[in-house]
């Protein structure tokens, strides 16, 4: 075991705390041990093998920092694994968004670290979701189908 010393602010260390309360750690130590497995803990159904799969990325932003809003964009198209996203305006200050990505996990992995890391970047999390088998791809009444016969892939439709 190692002992460090990490910086927190108090409305956060008051809410290690409630949360030590709540599920009944025995101390602090114990409590952030358990999240930083929880961060660390590898998503089974994604790293074995089902690559390239499908990803929600959800994170709080505080939308006066600066130039954040237009960074975030820029990484989203940097990174290309980006399909979709939702915005909804939370309160005057933070906006919370939804990315649905598609790509390799380590791809995925990688553009999540970027946004969430930022500054002004809060509640952050990667939800990983296998592909299912392209053959057996269900469709929707009303669906556009591609020229070969299967429906057109995510990404593809409503590009006018
Ligand atoms: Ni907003």
């Amino acid at each position: 075991m190692q002992r460090i010393t990490i910086t927190i602010d108090d409305a956060l260390l008051a809410a290690v705390d409630r949360l030590c309360e709540r599920r009944g750690y025995d101390s602090r130590s114990e409590a952030v041990r358990d999240i930083v497995r929880g961060a660390l803990a590898p998503d089974h159904a994604a790293e074995a093998g089902l690559a390239p799969c499908y990803g929600a990325l959800s994170y709080v932003y505080s939308h006066g920092t600066r130039d954040l809003a237009r960074r975030l964009t820029d990484e989203g198209h940097h990174h290309g694994v980006s399909v979709a996203s939702l915005h909804v305006h939370l309160s005057r200050d933070d906006c919370l968004e939804v990315a649905v990505l598609r790509g390799s996990v380590p791809a995925m992995r990688s553009f999540a670290d970027t946004v969430t890391t930022q500054r002004g970047v809060r509640y952050g999390h990667l939800h990983l979701i296998p592909e299912g088998d392209e053959a057996d791809r269900h469709g929707h009444a009303g669906a556009v189908p591609e020229p070969g016969g299967a429906d057109a892939a995510p990404g593809q439709q409503g590009s006018l």
